[in-house]
């Protein structure tokens, strides 16, 4: 389905592979940074997460905006998470259908070994830091015991009712370390049913949420105003509860989901409102952070973070997510152009060709080199990954993904655990910015980093090595971002030169590392 438009580090003292992987990062930032070149910014433009496209700005003025377009604390570390791990399970785990129908019996849902901790171990061996679980589909069945339907675990036969697997999540990810968001879906076609309340043309009125119901055991301090109709109400209330009794939440992913010709409002406005009043720590699927505009988990080769948007990208997403060109100068400049926002990219893809699991897909879950392309294509182009495995009718995750998780994460702990350039990451010079070893090392991925605190300038890039007489050029790119990985053949050098050959104002780049990706 179209999209209408996700994260956090790990303890650098961890022994996961995606944490060492990280903490190396850090290190080669450290060593990098004092090197950075001077940083010319404009004094009449503050370095923000959004800035204002004014009538009468030239050019000059817009491109200059559009390189102090920085990165909110939230996103940032989101960024730098890398990897997340999508959990759908739900009625159509149970029905086999992808999308179901709100029809369904509560009864039909009931895993008989639903065990959250065998999932967290499984994202946490392959390095992933965050995990985004579906608590509510397009069907509208709800995962955990909202005050507000009946059409929940509530009543379902799991665990005579008293299941939670919003809570099962939370508790399990703590223990693992790892981050936790929810996706809630917006279309919902169980409140789509006669008397229910998606698209029951209701009037919106002025309503605190929360909105207590008797034998309401909550004591709230405070309550939020919004003008809500029926459906809204529901949602923001659904809202609340799990933005307020699950602890820290880091992403809210609000699919583009279908209320087309439904007549029911989306009210995004108070959505995003709630969301970033209870969990100013989260990022939002279509507010803050977009989809990528496929389901295949690859970003562009040439992937913006600075986009140029018509309208408050608060209110409402705008421009199509899935145009091949988001950011270029040309899109900057273009007429109609009123904000530029730090909207970065997350790509998101099944391991299986479904979202849910189905048993006829057991023998189609990606392979490792799959996988690696796709992580190539998504980290290694700027994006995130939120890469989905789904649970199965017993409520775990099958051996072969658990397998291929794993497989995946000691393919990239093997690959990026050692950085051939970081003993000597102090023979940094800028300029071009010229790398000597002072051995000859054999590589076969380049990765480069921008520094984010300046946003995100370069256009295009060109990577070299000394072949004794002269450079010769190996790989060459445009933008770069968060994270460029580039695989080229082998090549065994001791000098490689970066040229940053065009950018906008000063690019500064404090990430380099060469890798030997083992076959
Ligand atoms: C889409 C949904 O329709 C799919 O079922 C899935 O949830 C995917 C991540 O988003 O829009």
């Amino acid at each position: 389905m179209m999209k209408s438009a996700r994260r956090s580090l790990g303890s650098a003292t961890s022994t996961i592979p995606g944490a060492r992987l990280v903490s190396i990062l850090a290190i080669a930032t450290i060593l990098l940074a004092p090197q950075v070149r001077a940083q010319v910014t404009s004094p009449a433009i503050t370095r923000s997460s959004v800035i204002e496209v004014l009538a009468g700005d030239s050019p000059e003025l817009i491109l200059a905006k559009a390189a102090d377009v920085i990165p909110g604390p939230e996103q940032l570390a989101w960024q730098r998470g890398e990897l997340i791990g999508f959990i759908h399970f739900g009625m159509n785990t149970f029905t086999d259908r992808e999308w179901g129908t709100g029809t369904e019996s509560p009864s039909l849902f009931n895993p008989a070994a639903l065990d959250a901790r065998q999932w967290m171990r499984a994202f946490k061996s392959a390095g992933f830091n965050e995990v985004v679980l579906v608590v509510k589909h397009h069907d509208g069945f709800v995962l955990y015991p909202s005050r507000y339907t009946a059409h929940s675990v509530k009543s379902s036969p799991w665990l005579g009712g008293k299941g939670d697997v919003m809570r099962a999540v939370t508790d399990a990810a703590k223990e693992f370390g790892l981050k936790v968001g929810f996706y809630l879906s917006p279309a919902d076609l169980y409140e789509k049913q006669p008397g229910r309340t998606f698209g029951n043309h209701s009037a919106s009125v002025r309503t605190q949420i929360p909105t207590l119901v008797g034998g309401d055991d909550r004591h709230p301090t405070q309550f939020l105003t919004y003008d809500l109709d029926d459906y809204n109400r529901y949602f923001m209330n659904q809202m609340y509860e799990l933005l307020t009794e699950y602890g820290p939440i880091s992403e809210v992913w609000l699919d583009g989901a279908p209320a087309a010709g439904t007549g029911q409002p989306y009210a995004f406005a108070a959505w995003y409102d709630i969301i970033h009043r209870l969990q100013p720590g989260a990022v939002i699927f279509n507010d803050n952070v977009r989809w990528v505009g496929n389901e295949d988990g690859f970003a562009r080769e040439t992937e913006w973070s600075v986009i140029p948007l018509a309208n408050d990208y608060r209110e409402q997403p705008s421009g199509d997510l899935t145009d091949a060109d988001l950011g270029s100068r040309a899109k900057l400049l273009a007429p109609g152009v009123h904000f530029l926002a730090w909207y970065p990219a997350e790509a998101d893809v099944s391991i299986r060709p479904g979202w849910f699991w189905h048993a006829a897909q057991n023998d189609s879950v990606k392979t490792l080199c799959q996988l690696m392309k796709i992580y190539y294509g998504s980290v290694g182009r700027n994006a995130t990954l939120i890469l989905n495995v789904p649970p199965d009718r017993r409520g775990l995750f099958t051996d072969a993904d658990v397998a291929r998780l794993r497989e995946f994460g000691d393919h990239i702990a093997r690959t990026f655990g050692t950085n051939l350039v970081e003993p000597l990451a102090g023979a940094y010079s800028p300029e071009p910015s010229i790398f000597d070893m002072r051995r000859p090392v054999r590589f076969n991925v380049v990765m480069l980093g921008e520094n984010l605190s300046f946003g995100q300038r370069v256009e295009a890039f060109e990577v070299d090595v000394w072949d004794g007489s002269d450079w010769k050029q190996i790989a060459a790119g445009t933008t770069i971002g968060y994270k460029r990985l580039l695989q080229i053949p082998d090549v065994t050098a001791q000098k490689v030169r970066v040229r940053v050959l065009k950018s906008r104002g000063n690019p500064s780049i404090v990430n380099f590392g060469l890798f030997l990706e083992p076959e």
